[in-house]
């Protein structure tokens, strides 16, 4: 299944795109399935409706762990790796983990989980978390696991859209010299979730907690309970696999939904090829597994391959600069696969974080999340790959389930901030503005896909209209990314960043809209507009200009009040960078703020601020410039 020449490459690519069944099928068959398919895909996309090897029963956590058992049961299947240097690290054998899983699955199942219940998973990076992921994937019960940034309220919303029945958190995270009180936010959050009927508590940082009688039990006592065989759950490789939010234009965020069959084969496939994993390698993704990366390429991806994947509980800069790159030292790590935001702000830290840390174990380097400016790839191809490590820039998103335009790893030259070529099997297309298709090279538009792949999502949970209104409504026949991009004189695609209201800040989706709700529940602030800009570190920070008539004296206080606020509402990450009192927005005269004005401020360009004329009232535009600059 692995491609090993930029000739097999293209030959493999136009096979995907002549014979879509064909060649799907062949990848599928590398997999596990208790019966195969009736038939590779039916679709639509205009309902949406998208069916990947219908009739297929499996179980994901058969491919995951069972089938490496026989042969690789000693093999290591995941290392991790503690916030704390000072503290062991913990590597679970194949072996091991089946059996960590399959108990804990016993767990569930005796607390009431069954199949298609839905599960939320609000934990720390322990390994304990890819248990309870595989545990659920085991029973066939639908995981949703939030980040552990998100505040009480975003996680009881989370929890209430899905009507989880079983939250699974810890007593507390590390995350660098902060200790965040995971069971604390999750009791806020419960006040608001009927649905839930038991929360499981795992022991980590050993913060007191308050445990709920009748509803709260410790993991630890629960495991002694069950014993260690679990059959996995037959399931149809259309049933929900998980759901994952994200955010998006619009204030609500949307649950993506991944089904088992299709995301397993992309995940597997994906991560195979673009990353060209060999045997016995060291796998080491920096994501958090409570996003789309993490899901992909620490858990499903990797170990449906029977790979090492390494999971780290810090952060790249505790206890200093250079922990990320001791850690690729320490266990000796092949291919590194990290973010641009992670990138940018090592490099500030110059040199000498690198001084004496061999990284000679290094083959391959990967970025996501963001576009990688041209100074971070350097930086990064010449100082940490040492010129000899291919770098994939992998452009894919929570809702395509995995990697969609990259290089293949030895195989596609690469082209600094460029994800360069589709992955087999995936069709983008460019459009204008009416939806036309931009034929040829070196031009740009908005970035579509023309033809289903496995990993893509199904629908948003609860809402099947929305999914259609978000992606398939836009341009008729289409999947609509988000995403502006061009393409050069090579045919290679570069992607310039989102074009609807979505901020990428350090690699993390967030909503102008869902930002401007959380401000505005600030009391006393009118109204307030949110915008992304230029972050040196991040790519990009939240602006905010809010109209506040009567704040206190101190505007810096009243700023730290707003930013408690959206930290209690949404969670520390969509903290604004920066936030501007002004007295009036600019409106149009149907009362549309017009954000490309705001955005011209926002980045310091004031120049050229296009056609005011439409505007409500011109002059508020002449204030906000003018305090912007002070
Ligand atoms: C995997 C992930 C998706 C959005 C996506 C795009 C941006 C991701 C990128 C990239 C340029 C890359 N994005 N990878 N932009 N080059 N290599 O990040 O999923 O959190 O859903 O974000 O991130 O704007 O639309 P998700």
């Amino acid at each position: 299944m692995q491609i090993n020449s930029f000739e097999e490459y293209q030959e493999t690519y136009k096979l995907s795109v002549d014979q879509p069944e064909q060649f799907w099928a062949g990848i599928a068959d590398k997999f596990l399935w208790r019966k195969k398919w009736d038939k590779v895909l039916s679709w639509n996309f205009s309902e949406p409706t998208i069916k990947w090897f219908e009739g297929a029963k499996l179980n994901i956590t058969e491919n995951c762990l069972d089938r490496h058992l026989a042969e690789n049961g000693d093999k290591p299947a995941i290392i991790w790796e503690p916030n704390d240097p000072q503290k062991d690290s913990i590597t679970l054998s194949y072996k091991i983990l089946h059996e960590q899983v399959c108990r804990f699955a016993n767990v569930l199942k005796k607390n009431g989980v069954k199949k298609g219940d839905r599960v939320c998973i609000y934990m720390p990076m322990v390994p304990e978390l890819a248990v309870a992921v595989l545990a659920c994937a085991r029973i066939g019960a639908v995981h949703s696991v939030v980040f552990g940034g998100f505040s009480a309220k975003s996680i009881a919303d989370r929890i209430n859209d899905a009507e989880c029945k079983v939250v699974i958190t810890a007593d507390g995270a590390f995350r660098g010299n902060k200790q965040i009180q995971l069971k604390e936010v999750i009791d806020d959050a419960l006040i608001g979730c009927p649905t839930v009927e038991r929360v499981i508590v795992l022991t980590h940082t050993r913060t007191p907690v308050s445990m709920l009688k009748g509803r709260d039990i410790w993991w630890e006592d629960e495991i002694k309970l069950v014993d260690t065989n679990c059959p996995a759950e037959e399931m149809d490789a259309e049933d929900l696999l998980f759901i994952l939010y994200t955010s998006g234009s619009t204030g609500k965020p949307k649950g993506v939904v991944h089904t088992i069959g299709g995301y397993m084969v992309y995940a597997g496939y994906t991560f195979s090829n673009v990353f060209n994993y060999q045997k016995d390698e060291v796998f080491f993704c920096t994501a958090d597994i409570g996003w789309i990366t993490g899901h992909s390429y620490i858990v499903y991806g990797p170990l449906s391959q029977g790979a090492t994947t390494l999971m780290f509980e810090g952060i790249p800069t505790y206890p200093d600069a250079s922990r990320m790159w001791q850690v690729v030292e320490k266990h000796k790590v092949n291919i590194l696969y990290t973010a641009p935001t992670a990138i940018r702000s090592l490099m500030s830290f110059g040199l000498e974080p690198l001084n004496g840390i061999d990284m000679s174990s290094l083959r391959v380097l990967g970025s996501v999340g963001e576009p990688i400016n041209e100074e971070a790839w350097h930086w990064f191809d010449e100082n940490i790959g040492k010129s000899k490590c291919p770098i994939v820039d992998t452009w894919w998103q929570t809702e395509t389930g995995g990697i969609m335009i990259s290089p293949i790893a030895y195989v596609t030259p690469t082209k600094p901030s460029f994800a360069t070529l589709p992955l087999p099997g995936i069709q983008p297309i460019l459009v204008d503005e009416n939806g036309n298709e931009i034929e040829g090279n070196n031009v740009s538009g908005n970035l579509c896909i023309k033809f289903p792949w496995p990993g893509m999502l199904r629908t948003t949970y609860g809402d099947h209209e929305r999914c259609k209104l978000t992606y398939f409504s836009t341009y008729e026949n289409l999947y609509f990314t988000g995403d502006g991009c061009l393409r050069d004189e090579d045919g290679y695609y570069r992607i310039t960043g989102r074009v609807d209201d979505v901020i990428n800040v350090s690699g993390h989706r967030i909503g102008t809209a869902e930002v401007e709700n959380a401000i505005n529940m600030h009391a006393g602030v009118v109204e307030s507009a949110v915008v992304g800009f230029p972050h040196e570190v991040k790519g990009q920070g939240i602006y905010a200009f809010v109209i506040f008539p009567n704040h206190h004296e101190d505007a810096d206080l009243t700023r730290k009040d707003i930013l408690q606020t959206v930290t209690r509402v949404i969670g520390a990450i969509a903290k604004p960078d920066k936030i501007l009192f002004v007295s009036g927005l600019p409106k149009t005269r149907s009362g549309k703020i017009m954000r490309r004005i705001l955005r011209k401020i926002a980045e310091g360009d004031t120049s050229n601020l296009g056609d005011i004329t439409t505007l409500l009232d011109p002059a508020v535009v002449e204030e906000i410039i003018e305090k912007s600059q002070k």
